[in-house]
């Protein structure tokens, strides 16, 4: 659409009860004279919407794509069906990666913000199909890693999983994981494809859990690339480089790991937003917190555990309560996010947790059900009714 003959106006949709929460746009990638935008309304005055949307068609020709009518009843959540379509996601960050909160350690460092506004750019611009482009870390960046790196390495042969441990020399050797170089997304990811399809894509900052979890449908991960603020190694709330690439990249090598994260991914397709809910849910407490059985000891599979090195050494002492995995229990658990965890849970094996996940997944309210084609690089949707 073309910005100088039509002038958005809030008050327009405003006077029909309609509320315009949020409005960006970009140049559009069709047509260098073109501007594409992105608009979230809200309100409940459905007549009205469609009399906007139908004028903005017939009076200025603007292509209108509706993304999904969530507050509908009985409609299904928009979500993608190729993986192309994931570039939606790119600008659908909830807590900025440039504009941090306060209470953020890099909130009081200019250098800190605008690094971190330079990995956003990168992530806005990215477009499946292509390299991610390779960063050159600064010598500050290269001195936080270098210390995460260290000292989780030393806990690793006694805490992390076996599967960690078994892939962790391969990323050494393949990847350039060495205590004085960050490894580059894009060979990670080249690295990753081999071993089991899954594939990282650069992120700006935090994406909903719909969106999050859509990715993992099609053995997508969306990973930061920007690090942690040096002041504080050993605990960030925030997923951050060394949270991705020490945490979520050696499981997401292990074939039976990827299949049980690609299954929370199919189930969250289409999925109620109170579902949504519960499998963000699940994934904090396998994926992100996990912990599992090996032989009479318990070991961490949680990337959140496995990135930092104070929860590290935390979660495997007396202190936290432990359970075991339930889902219909472990679903509806509630979490704190930005301190250790009171309560872990943990999984027989991956398998053992791909099968309860596959039993829950029955249950969503959802008229279809949805595998992937990896030949496609599709979802099919098979109609229940
Ligand atoms: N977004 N970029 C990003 N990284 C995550 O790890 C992440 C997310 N959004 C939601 C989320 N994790 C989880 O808390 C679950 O809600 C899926
Ligand atoms: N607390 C983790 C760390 O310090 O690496 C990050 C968790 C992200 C969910
Ligand atoms: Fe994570």
């Amino acid at each position: 659409m073309d910005s100088q003959h039509y002038k958005m106006n809030g008050d327009a949709f405003q006077e029909k009860g309609i509320n315009l929460t949020h409005i960006e746009s970009r140049p559009s990638r069709l047509n260098k004279d073109e501007y594409e935008f992105f608009i979230n309304l809200e309100g409940k005055n459905v007549p009205a919407l469609d009399k906007i949307i139908k004028s903005l068609r017939s009076d200025i020709g603007a292509t209108v794509h509706e993304l999904s009518r969530t507050k509908k009843k009985d409609t299904v959540p928009w979500f993608p069906r190729s993986i192309q379509e994931l570039d939606r996601f790119a600008n659908q960050i909830l807590s900025y990666g440039a504009e941090l909160d306060a209470d953020h350690p890099g909130f009081k460092d200019p250098v800190y913000r605008a690094r971190r506004k330079e990995f956003a750019d990168i992530a806005y611009n990215y477009r499946h199909g292509q390299p991610i482009p390779r960063v050159t870390y600064t010598e500050e960046e290269k001195k936080t890693w270098g210390t995460v790196f260290r000292e989780l390495k030393s806990l690793y042969p006694t805490h992390a999983c076996y599967e960690h441990n078994h892939v962790f020399p391969l990323l050494e050797k393949y990847c350039g994981y060495r205590e004085d170089n960050i490894p580059q997304l894009e060979d990670v990811s080249n690295f990753l494809q081999s071993c089991t399809g899954f594939r990282l894509r650069p992120v700006a900052g935090l994406l909903s859990s719909r969106d999050f979890l859509a990715g993992l449908a099609f053995r997508v991960f969306h990973s930061t690339q920007y690090i942690r603020h040096s002041s504080k190694p050993m605990y960030t709330p925030e997923p951050d480089i060394c949270h991705e690439l020490l945490g979520h990249v050696p499981l997401f090598a292990d074939p039976s790991f990827a299949q049980f994260s690609q299954e929370i991914g199919l189930a969250s397709l289409g999925a109620p937003d109170d579902f949504i809910e519960k499998l963000a849910t699940v994934y904090w407490f396998t994926v992100e917190f996990g912990l599992c059985k090996e032989g009479d000891s318990l070991k961490a599979y949680g990337a959140g555990l496995l990135s930092s090195f104070g929860e590290l050494q935390y979660c495997l002492s007396s202190k936290p309560e432990i359970q075991p995995l339930v889902l219909e229990k472990t679903s509806v658990q509630k979490y704190p996010v930005t301190e250790f965890q009171p309560i872990y849970y943990v999984a027989e094996s991956f398998k053992d947790a791909k099968e309860k996940l596959r039993k829950f997944a029955q249950t969503i309210p959802r008229p279809f059900s949805v595998r992937y084609n990896p030949y496609t690089q599709r979802i099919e949707v098979l109609d229940n009714t």
